[in-house]
This record gives structure tokens, sequence and C-alpha cells, in this order.
């Protein structure tokens, strides 16, 4: 037999993976940023108006207990990119960026794996955390298109004097052209490579939404959705924090987001809750627009969407606005899947991880299985929400804190070993520490063996929101903690 040459080997490889990847079906991924449970179908907020994220819902699976594993950008979204826990790569802060760690350095993520298996690959607005992936020649290695990624257009002075004096820390009516929005531009550049993506072979296109992430700003008319009178504040307790162990202000010592003291003493609580919703009904109707342009490229059959925030946000409980927190107001994201083998109008009520997401796109596309992956594949819940779960959902914010959700209890153990217990069924609020009632200590002891047994230490470059011992004490973002600065 003649000897084929390498080339002609290759080159017969490639066609041969277009050719099976050729029947494969697409993907959409939507990211969304800092969104909540503040969405129609989720029900976190009565107010709250999302008919596009809604429709979608309708369409497909919803997971109404589905959890971040990390409560801030980076960490999250490096994990569900890399389909590892921030306690297994130690990316806890805004920095590093995946790429700068040893054992992601040549990791094939999410996007890599669909490319290197016949996919066209193309992300447009944040999908990497802003600054996470730098250098073109990087980045043209980690999706076949790395498209743009916009700002928000910023008024020449702040609308609202927050103690922060970082520009995006703001919240308000910005009347601009909605088209100079960021989030308008990214699903305008996600709709026209849709349209002019190769039809011989399958498409992963990732949107990254940026609202309604800081700053809260829409035009006039997304206000008027929410008359300031009629809106419903979040329910918050006085004193909630009497039973939390103090350790949980370590979290989030400093934040840029302002506590509820200063948002009340301000009269900016329900102005934020206002901007909270009306950037949040923004950005849906620019999922809207993203929809129905896959729908206009006669492609919608064939593609599989999945929606996902990156953590959620508070927006006055437990005395705080921001993430960098292990509650439910931090951890609860919105997950929906919807397509080809997609159950319609299904709800799953069972705790799910967005570390999920990776195993999950692999298997409802039929790609080669990854190895070492943390997340488990949705797969048998996308056929039947109702089809029993074995993993509960663990979030970590900085290294050795981390909490347990299963679809009864929320567990929470520090780094000094204090802990929070929350009836999730009677307590949705997290009003009620239950840690220390010899009632509970059974189901307390069968959580705390979920929770990981070693966080790894924290990244080499790790910065911003980090929470580190050293023989001192306690440093927050490299400066010692001293409990009576705390800023409540
Ligand atoms: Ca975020």
């Amino acid at each position: 037999m003649k000897r084929i040459a390498p080339l002609v080997l290759a080159a017969l490889l490639v066609v041969s993976l277009r050719l099976n990847a050729a029947e494969r079906p697409n993907v959409l991924m939507i990211v969304v940023d800092d969104l909540n449970d503040w969405i129609g179908c989720l029900k976190g907020q009565p107010s709250a108006l999302t008919p596009h994220i809604d429709r979608l819902a309708k369409r497909g699976t919803l997971f109404s207990n589905a959890h971040t594993q990390a409560p801030l950008c980076n960490p999250s979204r490096t994990s569900v990119l890399s389909g590892l826990r921030p306690s297994t790569t130690g990316v806890y802060g805004l920095a590093p960026g995946p790429r700068a760690v040893a054992m992601l350095k040549d990791w094939v993520m999410l996007p890599q794996h669909f490319e290197r298996n016949g996919y066209f690959t193309a992300s447009f607005g944040k999908v990497y955390h802003d600054g996470a992936i730098t250098g073109a020649a990087q980045r043209a290695k980690e999706w076949t298109v790395w498209g743009p990624s916009p700002g928000e257009p910023l008024p020449p002075k702040k609308i609202v004097n927050t103690p922060s004096e970082m520009k995006v820390v703001d919240w308000g009516v910005h009347n601009v052209s909605e088209k100079e929005y960021a989030d308008w531009k990214t699903a305008d550049n996600a709709v026209a490579q849709i349209a002019a993506a190769p039809k011989d072979q399958p498409f992963f296109i990732a949107a990254g939404f940026r609202m309604p992430h800081l700053p809260c700003f829409a035009t006039q008319k997304w206000f008027d959705l929410y008359p300031e009178d009629k809106l419903e504040l979040p329910p918050v307790l006085l004193d909630d924090r009497k039973d939390v162990p103090d350790f949980a202000w370590y979290l989030h010592w400093k934040l840029p987001e302002p506590r509820l003291s200063w948002l009340e003493q301000n009269n900016q609580w329900r102005p934020l809750v206002r901007a909270y919703l009306a950037s949040t009904s923004f950005m849906d109707s620019q999922v809207g627009r993203l929809l129905d342009g896959l729908k206009a490229s006669g492609r919608d059959k064939h593609t599989i969407i999945v929606l996902w925030s990156d953590h959620g946000w508070h927006i006055g409980e437990k005395g705080i606005s921001g993430k960098n927190t292990l509650w439910e107001r931090s951890t609860h994201v919105p997950l929906i899947f919807a397509g080809p083998g997609v159950t319609a109008g299904a709800v799953c009520t069972q705790p799910a991880e967005l570390l999920d997401i990776y195993p999950t796109l692999v298997a409802t596309t039929g790609l080669p299985a990854r190895e070492g992956l943390e997340g488990h594949s949705l797969v048998p819940q996308l056929r039947d929400a109702a089809a029993k779960r074995a993993w509960p959902a663990i979030t970590t914010h900085n290294a050795d804190n981390h909490t347990v959700r299963t679809e009864r209890w929320r567990y929470i153990r520090y780094a000094d070993a204090s802990e929070e217990l929350y009836d999730m069924a009677n307590d949705r609020n997290e009003w009620t520490n239950l840690a220390g009632d010899v009632h509970y200590a059974a189901a307390k002891a069968e959580l705390a063996k979920l929770v990981p047994a070693k966080s790894a230490d924290p990244a080499p470059g790790s910065a911003h929101r980090t929470l580190v011992r050293d023989g001192t004490g306690w440093r927050w973002e490299g400066e010692p903690i001293k409990w009576e600065e705390r800023v409540q």
C-alpha cells in the first residue's frame, strides 16, 4: 500500500470531521451578567417583566434550582468554560485569567472542544471575564472568531453619587439611543454571525450580555414599565444578620456596591431596585432580538440554546447589594436549555450547577466525552425533569468557604469553621440559621460530608475580592481586616 502523505491524511481527517460534524446540532449560548432570579419564569420578583427569557423557558427546560460555583464574574465564568470547580483551580478573584494558571494553561475549554470537533465557534460581548484572556494570538486559540465586546455608554457625570468612585457603580435613566448600549451591539453582532456562519459546519456561538450588571442604565421607556410607587422591595428582615457568623462579613469586606444602610440613608434603595429591573427588561429585549435572528436564519430548529447568568445579586437582602456571598441571592441563577432533544415547558426543581453546562452540551451534541470534567450531564433531566439527580449544588467563595444546596437545605461552612443551615422549603429568605439547633444536627452532619474536602490555594496572581490568611490574620485584597473598621 502506498504511503499517504501526512498532510493529505490530515486534510482527510478534517473533511471527515466536518462530515460527521455537519449533522450535529448548533449551539447558541446566551450568557447574562449578574442576573439573579428576578425574571418572570423564576418568580423571584413579582414585578419583573422578561417576556423573551420566559418564552425561551416555555420552549425548553428551566432549572429552577440552579446555582453558580462562584459568586463573582471571573471565577464563575472560568468554572463554566473549564468545567472545573474554583476549589480545584484556585481561581477565586477577578484575576488571574484562566490561561495564567498552570493547570489551565493548555486545558481544553468548552468552545475549544467544539472547535476541535468540527464546529465553527464565535464569541460576542462578555463571555470570558473582561481582560481574562489577552492578546490576539491567545484569543484566536479560544474561538474561531473572537468578536467585539463593547462597553456601556457612560454619562459625562455619574447619576448617583455612590460611595465607590468607580464610574460603573451607578444607576438610573440614561437616554442615549438604545443602539449605543453594549447589549444591543452584542445582539446585532451575534445575529449577523449566525446569518454568516458556514453552512457546511455546525456553529457554537456565544453572546454575553452585560445588563443588569452595574451600571444599571436603561432608557426612560424601560423605567416606565416599573412605576416607582408600585414597586415591591425585596423582603428584608431587620437584624437578619444577628444569627449569622461575623466571618460572613469577611467574604464581602469591602465592595464597590453599596450596603443597604447607605441605600436607605440616601433614598436609593427603591431607585436601585427599579434600575435593576429596567436594565434587566432591556437586556431581555435583546435576548428577544437574538432569538428572532436565530429563527430568521432558518437554523433555529437544529440549534440547542442554553441561557445562564454568572451569579445572582443582592439588592438589600442581608444588608448588602452586590454578590460575593454564599447565600441564595448570590448563588441562585437562571439556567434554561431549549432545542432538539429538550422537553418543552418543563421545570426541574432539583439542584443543578453551572458546571453541568459543559458535559451537557457535549452530550446533547454527541461530541466525544471529555475526561476530567467535574459537572454532570443534565441530559436525563432534559428528557424528564423529574429524573433523579444524585448531586447537590456547591458554591465556593475564596478558599475554604463553601455552601451546599440540596432540594431542601442550604448549608454553609466558612474557613473559620463557623456554619449556617437554612431550611429552604420553609425559609426561602434564609432568615433563621439552624446550624446551632440540635434538632437538625443529623441533617447538618450529612450536608457537611458534601463540602469539598480540599480547596486549592489561590492561584498565583490572585487579586480583587480575595480573602486570604497569613501569619498575622485575615487579609482582604491584601489589606489586614480590622473588625472595628467594618462597613455595615
Ligand atoms: Ca457577573
